[in-house]
């Protein structure tokens, strides 16, 4: 079987040769330019300095595409500095731990199972809008702690939740994620549960009982965040597999590489290009001047291929032993969904390892995230595929 469409499976890196010249990039935003920083030692660097480099601006502001035009909810904990982001992280870490449960895992595999077996009773499917928003949407109950039948309404929304076809900031649509997480507070305050808008109604953090609105800040997160980046994953995974497949046999014959060859694909594909901060002060970074109240980016995919890191970075290497990739985010910020989303991965390919011989690609459509003078596929509006069981 040959694949109708090729060259799927390549993800390439849009910021080598500014980050060899400069180590900086520039793009516009809103007005309210950003100033990329491209190396990983670097990243880390300004990562790390959350003094300088602040993530708890206005709320939206650090989000690239900024999102102060549509959000005036900060988003906890990624929109707050320490001290305070301490004491929120510390409350959240558990709840968000739970995907290493054996119970939550196999509920998950429950999910997955269905989606493969689904997939496999289409002709052809859209892994984007077919598969990988399905999953996410049915994972994130567990996540939540909530119903399965929640999920539709989830799926109904679309990949992401600010952005829809014609706008990348889209308020209409916002509201109605706002809307909906409103209600649900409402409806926990009035029939308390064990879901997580419950948890943390009843929740103190740094010696102080959660408002209302720190929960929707929460809850935002939790829905925004993981969405877009995990669909991607997840896709992503699929289009690289349908070139691969001798990679996704490896798997099934030494399970044992399967987190080693999930984090090189993490690393590889980086599903969240980067994440901004504002300078609290005059400063600099690679020699290039970065005045107060102006926004730097924390460039993770371009980091992510940092050939001072990553010998053939542009390679996916399962054998690839060191591999300090920093597609989480780095420091005080790391996702706080990562657990969550590698459990889905993890389970996700080693599942497809055992169950599928072929992944046919029959049309995709790419998504280009434009960031001023530099292009990045970052995953798929739509790819279309069939998969051959074993
Ligand atoms: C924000 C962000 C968090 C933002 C870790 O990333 O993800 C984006 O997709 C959202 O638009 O609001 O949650």
């Amino acid at each position: 079987m040959t694949s109708k469409v090729t060259g799927i499976s390549e993800f390439p890196d849009a910021f080598a040769q500014q980050r060899k010249v400069t180590g900086m990039g520039q793009m516009d935003d809103q007005n309210d330019p950003v100033n990329m920083i491209l190396g990983l030692k670097d990243v880390r660097k300004a990562a790390h300095n959350c003094a300088v480099f602040q993530s708890g601006a206005k709320p939206g502001r650090i989000v690239i595409p900024s999102e102060v035009a549509i959000r005036e909810t900060r988003q906890i904990p990624f929109e707050v500095d320490p001290p305070q982001h301490g004491g929120f992280r510390e409350l959240l870490n558990p709840w968000f731990k739970r995907p290493l449960d054996e119970c939550y895992q196999a509920r998950l595999q429950t999910i997955i199972d269905e989606t493969i077996e689904n997939a496999f009773k289409a002709e052809s499917f859209d892994v984007v809008s077919q598969f990988a928003l399905p999953l996410q949407s049915k994972a994130l109950t567990l996540l939540l702690n909530t119903s399965m039948d929640k999920a539709q309404t989830w799926i109904d929304w679309g990949t992401h939740v600010f952005r829809s076809e014609d706008s990348d900031l889209d308020g209409d649509k916002a509201n109605i994620l706002y809307n909906y997480i409103d209600e649900q507070i409402e409806n926990a305050i009035a029939i308390p549960g064990d879901d997580l808008y419950s948890v943390l109604l009843n929740s103190q953090a740094n010696g102080k009982k959660l408002s209302k609105e720190e929960v929707k800040g929460v809850m935002i997160l939790t829905f925004a965040g993981g969405r877009d980046t995990v669909i991607n994953a997840i896709t992503n995974s699929i289009a690289y597999f349908s070139e691969n497949i001798s990679d996704l046999k490896r798997i099934d014959d030494e399970p044992e590489i399967l987190n080693r060859a999930v984090e090189e694909l993490i690393r590889y594909f980086s599903p969240l290009t980067q994440m901004g901060r504002v300078a609290t002060q005059d400063t600099s970074v690679c020699e290039h001047a970065i005045k107060a109240d102006t926004r730097v980016s924390l460039c993770w995919a371009s980091a992510n291929r940092d050939e001072k890191v990553f010998k053939n970075p542009n390679n996916v290497d399962f054998d690839r032993k060191v591999n300090p990739h920093i597609s989480f985010g780095f420091s005080h910020h790391n996702c706080l969904g990562a657990t969550h989303a590698r459990q889905i991965l993890r389970q996700l390919v080693l599942s497809l390892a055992n169950k599928v011989a072929q992944i046919e690609a029959i049309k995709a459509d790419e998504n280009i995230e434009k960031l001023g003078e530099f292009s990045r596929k970052v995953g798929f509006n739509s790819l279309h595929v069939s998969f051959k069981s074993k």
